[in-house]
């Protein structure tokens, strides 16, 4: 065991809130720990609000440590309150069941089972909870907790005045039987998860000592802010997914290449397994010229690295700065479909002109001839970053890309698709 990982951990930024935090970093210490965290399905796939704790299962690991991902089969289905707004709607068995599935497989790609000495383990407290009587969980779970201890819980007290079900008032429960079966399972005594997750960490805790009279951890991560005081997570209001399909590696590349000057520095700490002298390196050439972006540059490629793989990294870094350098040739046509996605595109028909004047008027790029021949003449209109201004142009078999696509620029960077 390595004796300096609670203390990088601190120096990373990444450590809101411990129980006992003299005891715990013995114990890290001097043996290897179980810990967990948990993920409930509320979608097909996770996003990089998970990132942090599903990289910390990693740290863990990697210092010899052995994390177990959970994946919350159960308690998805029952929905967690904590510092939320809002009852939730639930959902079916069948639609839990199958998140579920995606959610472990993704998680699955970020700690190693194959590992020797400690290999991680995922579990879904479905396998417990879905089949445990309303009787034993309020004998066994249930005769544990006052009331008032659950209604003590910042994460639920903000509910109280706007009203809370009784379904989501006993989530904290079943949370605090997962730690206790876990405990019982695997002998795991340390739980994580984001600051939002305390109250139910707690009450884990509590049900360790009382039922089994032995001390449980809890650690929790920061809530992740950004200097500009937007939401972290989100571009153009858009959750960024880790399934490839859903945010593409290009998109997730650029998500964090804009990262504000202000926190790239903070965010290489808490997503990338750069150690502290690296990271030293990277802040001071880029302190001495921010404008070379290099810090988001070392940010965009480790995270897109670690989530998405080598390839998709280097093509989302083709992509970009083939875009950013207006040479479209250089793309293929997968590249432009992922570079442009959501960028508007039209199906040229049969009986289509390939007049260029045409076929913009056609697509609705322009909305009259007259306007359409005046962006030529002026030299505003590109095909695959090539500007063109000649008024009678005819679409060359050469202008499409793998005999499918053509890219239309209008102006700086009014981006259109032609598809053949
Ligand atoms: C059963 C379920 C457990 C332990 C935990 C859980 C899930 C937990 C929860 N977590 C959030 C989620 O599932 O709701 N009750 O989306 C999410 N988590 C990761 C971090 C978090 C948290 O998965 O803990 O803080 C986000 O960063 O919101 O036995």
């Amino acid at each position: 065991m390595r004796s300096d990982f609670f203390q990088e951990l601190k120096a990373r930024g990444l450590i809101h809130q411990t129980t006992d935090e003299k005891a715990l970093e013995k114990q890290l210490n001097e043996e290897s720990v179980k810990l967990y965290v948990g993920f409930d399905p509320t979608a097909d796939s996770l996003h990089i609000g998970h990132l942090l704790p599903i990289l910390m299962l990693r740290r863990f690991q990697q210092n010899g440590h052995v994390p177990i991902a959970l994946v919350g089969g159960g308690t998805g289905m029952i929905g967690d309150p904590s510092f939320k707004d809002q009852e939730r709607q639930l959902n079916t068995e069948d639609t839990v069941k199958g998140w579920s599935e995606s959610i472990k497989n993704q998680l699955s790609r970020f700690i190693d089972f194959e590992d020797t000495k400690n290999p991680a383990i995922i579990a879904n407290n479905y396998d417990w909870l879905g089949s445990m009587s309303m009787i034993d969980f309020l004998r066994d779970v249930g005769k544990n907790f006052t009331i008032n201890y659950m209604m003590s819980k910042e994460s639920v007290k903000r509910r109280i005045v706007s009203g809370i079900s009784y379904t989501e008032f006993a989530y904290q429960l079943l949370q605090a039987y997962d730690f206790l079966k876990l405990y019982q399972t695997y002998g795991c005594l340390l739980q994580l998860g984001g600051s939002d997750q305390w109250g139910n960490i707690t009450s884990g805790i509590e049900l360790l000592r009382r039922e089994e009279d032995v001390q449980g951890f809890g650690l929790t991560m920061p809530l992740i802010t950004k200097a500009d005081g937007t939401k972290f997570g989100k571009t153009e209001g858009n959750a960024v997914w880790l399934d490839a399909d859903k945010t593409t590696p290009y998109e997730f590349y650029q998500f964090w290449y804009n990262t504000d000057d202000r926190d790239v520095i903070k965010f290489i700490k808490y997503f990338t397994f750069l150690s502290l002298e690296e990271i030293e390196a990277i802040q001071a050439e880029f302190e001495q010229a921010p404008e070379t972006r290099i810090a988001q540059k070392a940010l965009a490629k480790e995270v897109t690295t670690l989530v998405h793989g080598k390839e998709a990294y280097e093509q989302a870094i083709r992509i970009s700065e083939a875009l950013f350098i207006g040479n479209i040739k250089e793309l293929s046509a997968s590249d432009i479909s992922l570079g442009f996605k959501g960028v508007p595109s039209y199906q040229v028909k049969e009986d289509d002109s390939l007049n260029l004047v045409d076929l913009l008027v056609a697509s609705k790029i322009e909305t009259s001839k007259r306007q359409a021949r005046e962006d030529v003449q002026n030299g505003a209109i590109y095909i695959n970053g090539e500007r063109i201004n000649e008024i009678n142009y005819e679409l060359q078999s050469s202008d499409k890309i793998e005999d499918t696509t053509t890219v239309v620029r209008r102006g700086k960077k009014k981006y259109f698709l032609l598809q053949f």
